[in-house]
């Protein structure tokens, strides 16, 4: 059985009620049993992201990868819910056969940030959520953690065209904690740094004084504060919403270290598919997807191994954070 719920959700019973005034013309979001079990009683959830899926990976890695994230994020104690638009339904907590779907429709999916969200439901299409969009839909339900790779940021030469990733402004206005590898070196990092605190945004680098950038564990950049253990991030999370701030929080965990060793390469490579985006004018929201492919293709695939190691230990640590923070708050 499907539950389907109308949103904004604070409280899920409340809002099942077809009578409740506040769910009027509000969209309607198709929650998966399981997760709709698990948020009622309280059990930990963490939310997926879905463009990494369909725009971040080659098929059938990208496969491969979401249904290994959703393994680790059990093998934790929580409940995976893979967040995306089907056939104009968004979906929160995915089948199987859903997520084999998106990985398949691959870039035919569209990407989905917060601004296409009504045109993609509107037109009944296949939606594959940025950061920005799945944290929408996470707080509508309810879920306060979210996993994913990386986040969008400020783009370099952003001063110049103003392109400033919707995952930043999204931080600034959803309360939900938000686990990455920090931000790519595709990006202006001091710049995203900058922008997350006029956002007013909580960055925390998960055991390390460093903003992690991605591929590699350090970038240059000092973190704004420092969380120990999942128990130090639950806290955080808690006070967060216990105070009512309405930002969100990133969480920055560095890529394991056996794994950075291949940083510089990939770093070189950074530079040169940067080069060439600008040569072939790829932009706007096509520019991310272009990048992370030619880094892929530049370091004949190291990048694409890194990128699913710093997944997979991003999706343990959150799903260590949600336990931790269901415990708190029961
Ligand atoms: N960075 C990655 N992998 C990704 C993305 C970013 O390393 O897959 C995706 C995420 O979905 C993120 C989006 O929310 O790209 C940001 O895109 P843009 O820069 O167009 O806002
Ligand atoms: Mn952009």
């Amino acid at each position: 059985m499907v539950s389907w719920v109308l949103s904004r959700i604070t409280n899920l019973q409340n809002h099942l009620n077809p009578e409740n005034p506040k769910s009027k013309g509000e969209k309607i979001v198709k929650i998966n049993p399981e997760v709709s079990e698990a948020l009622s009683s309280g059990k930990a959830v963490v939310a997926l992201e879905s463009t990494i899926i369909s725009h971040g990976m080659p098929y059938p890695q990208n496969l491969e990868t979401a249904k290994a994230v959703e393994a680790i994020v059990r093998q934790n104690g929580a409940t995976p819910a893979t967040i995306a638009i089907l056939d104009g339904v968004p979906c929160v907590g995915l089948s199987v056969e859903e997520l084999e779907r998106l990985a398949i429709l691959g870039k035919k999916a569209r990407k989905t940030a917060r601004r296409d969200i009504a045109h993609v439901v509107a037109t009944g299409g296949n939606g594959a959520t940025t950061v920005s969009a799945t944290m929408l839909f996470a707080s509508m339900v309810g879920i306060p953690i979210f996993v994913t790779g990386g986040i969008g940021g400020v783009h370099r030469h952003g001063e110049n065209t103003m392109d400033i990733s919707s995952d930043l402004t999204e931080l600034g206005r959803t309360p939900v904690a938000v686990v990455s590898a920090g931000v790519k070196s595709i990006l202006d990092i001091p710049r995203t740094l900058e922008y997350l605190e006029t956002q007013g945004v909580c960055v925390a680098a998960y055991k390390t004084n460093e903003f992690p950038a991605f591929f590699t564990e350090t970038s240059g950049c000092k973190a704004p504060c420092r969380v120990d253990s999942p128990e130090d991030c639950a806290r955080l999370i808690d006070s967060n919403m216990k105070l009512d701030l309405g930002a969100g929080i990133l969480i920055a965990v560095p890529i394991p270290s056996e794994r950075s060793a291949t940083g510089n390469l990939i770093e070189s490579a950074i530079q040169k598919a940067l080069k060439e985006a600008r040569e072939q004018n790829a932009t706007g929201s096509a520019e991310t997807p272009f990048l992370l492919a030619r880094v892929n293709e530049l370091t004949e695939g190291a990048s694409l191994a890194s990128n699913i190691a710093l997944v997979k230990n991003n999706a343990r640590i959150g799903a260590q954070i949600a336990v931790s923070l269901s415990g708190i708050r029961e």
